[in-house]
């Protein structure tokens, strides 16, 4: 099930709200001296082929926007955790400035919920006199916001408040109780009383916990709403300032006394991930992206994203990018206006911006319908280009692409200096090789890599909760729920491995994508690679440093510097082979085991979506915005008699 839609002329906020509340909340904080621990939650048994080295060496732009929103609203006493960097992070020890923090804030996606519930449930053992106000969000929580509330009586467990949305509806939430909190008051019980007085009603994007007892099990859960969507992202705070507030890498439970250094940044985060685009037009069956954004198309102007890009150069030594849009390339005058900003400032030559390089998503109908403008877009420094290609022949899913559109993308593209990056989509359907035809994945593959991919990912088609397929995923009984009693663990649902199929051998669906995997990235091809390598495309050794600098260096230097530009540019094809291998040992290692686990048989299927087990109701008692069908709290509400009922003076700080 897709997220439902606001009410027409209702889905955006005020345009100018989100500086105002950020205005708002600077006047509030001098008088709250609040700290905050923003923790990401991270598994690290996920760290496979496609996705390896980028999970980790790229600060995830969710907490880091989180944090930014802090600090720019006054709260800069914030440290960011990542678990990528601290596994080891016990939030039951955390102690920011010597105390332990106001606010305890964990982002997560789906395939990492184990961790994102051990850090809730670390930062429940806090004795309920301390314990900060926990608020969950990111992926997992904006879709499924119960899972943030242990549902088991036996075991209970849970964040205070879930955020099913973005930056700006913690803002709000902040500024609810702060406003309503006495003194020096703890945090959590002027959250408490706000909840309450029924002051979180009025915020949408929340979900809460409503219990007879205080500090007692979560009963039902409160949803307050689709959260209104900032449609102006320039008006989001400067991603600079997140980055200081990372906690410095460490194998310690504890955090350190100081935020890591600027000048060590980027030691750690080689990528800098930047919020330029939301949004796409079209509607895959499988992805939620379209509905989570209101089939809005939401940006960043040229100029904004020209400056975040120098600042983080300037700042942190960070000269590589990563777009996190949907779709790049989904609207023209708005791709121009970003990439002519960017073009305009590169064509200088000056530094920082010509040694910038940055990437993205786009589809390849887009691509296709902007060929007259990759001259400019190429200008603008964006050097690669992950397509979703899923499949040639478009049989799983057609979004204007087949194979004949995705060559010619690709030829466009590298013919502009451009390297694309194909992303695919294994599925039931789909067998490992044809003789006839290009349906066959390594048909494919090899299609692909003749057209120039130097990288590619190939993920099996998973439940994706929000996408409209969704459900059917589950009552189909497309989706395992176990396998010789092993329960697929939300760390395997990420696309890697098989746990959606019903193909009668569901062990050769897993050993095809590894077989994808090692046609694609092996010893040969790195020899091949060595010898006619696909990389050496025009601008591939493009002088990055500035002309004054080069004027100054001899001419051997010059010649040797031209040597070595053409030399890496040939040489970056064997080096992604070898990163691939490296990346597929791993994947090999942790993948080949559920091969074997499927091959053994006893498969459970599930015949219907799971759902919460607590009761989700809307602040009026009617049918909850994020609820699943199937959920309790379809029939009406039954008065909770809540010792939290008790009236309380209302306290304005
Ligand atoms: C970049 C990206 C990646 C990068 C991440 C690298 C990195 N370290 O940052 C890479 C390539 C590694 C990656 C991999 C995967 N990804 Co990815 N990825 C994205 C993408 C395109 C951008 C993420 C991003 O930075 N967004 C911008 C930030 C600002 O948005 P945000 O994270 O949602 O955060 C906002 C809100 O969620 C909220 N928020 C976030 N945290 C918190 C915390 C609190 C307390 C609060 C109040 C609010 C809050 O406020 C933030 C600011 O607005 C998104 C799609 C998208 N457009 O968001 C998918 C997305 C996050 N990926 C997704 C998936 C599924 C994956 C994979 C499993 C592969 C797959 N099957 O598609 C792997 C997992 C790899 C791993 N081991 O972790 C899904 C997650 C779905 C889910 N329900 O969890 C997304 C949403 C795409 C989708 N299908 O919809 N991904
Ligand atoms: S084109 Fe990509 S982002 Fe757009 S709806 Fe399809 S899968 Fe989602």
């Amino acid at each position: 099930m897709e997220l439902p839609r606001r009410a027409a002329g209702d889905v955006l906020l005020a345009p100018g709200e989100m500086s105002a509340i950020r205005q708002r909340l600077r006047d509030l904080a001098p008088r709250h001296d609040l700290s905050t621990v923003i923790a990401c939650a991270f598994d690290h048994r996920t760290r496979i082929l496609p996705f390896i080295y980028a999970d980790t060496r790229m600060v995830p732009a969710g907490v880091r926007a989180i944090g930014s929103a802090l600090a720019d609203s006054g709260f800069g006493k914030t440290r960011i955790v990542l678990q990528q960097w601290n596994r080891h992070f016990d939030a039951s020890r955390m102690r920011l400035d010597g105390r332990i923090p106001d606010l305890f804030l964990v982002s997560s996606m789906h395939l990492h919920s184990a961790e994102c519930d051990r850090l809730i449930q670390d930062a429940n053992r806090i004795d309920p006199a301390q314990r900060p106000l926990i608020v969950v969000g990111g992926p997992r929580i904006i879709y499924e916001p119960w899972q943030a509330f242990s549902g088991d009586p036996d075991n209970p467990w849970g964040a205070d408040v879930a955020v099913t949305g973005e930056e700006y509806v913690l803002l709000q939430l902040l500024e609810v109780v702060l406003s309503i909190r006495a003194g020096n008051e703890p945090l959590r019980a002027a959250f408490l009383r706000a909840r309450q007085m029924g002051a979180l009603d009025e915020v949408p994007g929340l979900v809460y916990s409503r219990s007879t007892t205080p500090e007692g099990p979560c009963e039902e859960l409160v949803d307050t709403g689709i959260q209104r969507l900032l449609g102006d992202l320039d008006e989001l705070p400067s991603p600079v300032l997140g980055y200081q507030l990372l906690e410095p890498p460490s194998a310690a439970a504890t955090l350190g006394p100081h935020a890591l250094p600027a000048n060590r940044v980027r030691k750690h985060c080689i990528v800098s991930s930047l919020v330029l685009t939301a949004g796409c037009k079209f509607r895959c069956s499988y992805c939620p992206i379209p509905a989570y954004n209101q089939r809005q198309h939401r940006t960043k102007s040229g100029e904004r994203v020209a400056d975040e890009m120098q600042q983080i150069a300037e700042t942190y030594g960070i000269v590589n990018f990563f777009g996190t849009d949907d779709n790049f390339f989904n609207d023209t005058k708005r791709t121009l206006d970003i990439t002519e900003a960017l073009a305009r400032r590169v064509n200088t030559r000056r530094r920082p911006y010509c040694k910038i390089r940055w990437a993205t998503e786009a589809t390849i109908h887009d691509t296709l319908r902007l060929q007259e403008h990759l001259p400019v877009i190429r200008q603008s420094g964006l050097t690669a280009l992950w397509l979703g290609v899923e499949d040639l022949t478009g049989t799983l899913v057609k979004k204007g692409q087949d194979e004949n559109k995705t060559l010619r993308a690709f030829r466009a593209l590298r013919d502009h200096g451009i390297y694309p990056v194909p992303m695919m989509m294994h599925y039931d359907a789909q067998p490992l090789v044809t003789w006839n035809s290009n349906q066959g994945l390594l048909n494919q593959l090899k299609v692909l890599r003749k057209a120039g991919a130097l990288y590619t990912q190939v993920l099996m088609l998973t439940p994706s909760p929000g996408s409209k397929w969704y459900e059917d995923t589950y009552s189909s009984g497309l989706a395992i729920a176990e396998v010789n009693g092993t329960a697929v663990q939300p760390h395997i649902v990420d696309g890697n491995y098989v746990v959606a199929s019903q193909h009668p051998r569901p062990w050769l669906k897993q050993l095809n994508l590894l077989a994808g995997y090692t046609y694609f990235f092996n010893p040969l091809r790195f020899l091949a690679a060595l010898v006619r390598s696909h990389s050496a495309i025009p601008l591939a050794d493009l002088e990055t440093r500035t002309p004054e600098e080069v004027a100054r260096y001899s001419t051997w230097k010059r010649f040797r510097r031209r040597l070595y530009l053409k030399a890496r540019a040939h040489l970056i094809d064997a080096g992604v082979q070898l990163f691939g291998m490296y990346g597929l040992m791993h994947t090999y290692r942790r993948t080949l085991g559920w091969a074997g686990q499927l091959f053994r048989g006893g498969i459970r299927r599930y015949d219907r979506v799971p759902v919460s087990r607590l009761r989700l109701r809307s602040p009026d008692g009617g049918p909850a915005s994020h609820a699943l069908p199937g959920t309790p709290g379809a029939e009406p509400r039954q008065e909770l008699v809540s010792l939290d009922a008790k009236p309380r003076r209302h306290v304005a700080a």
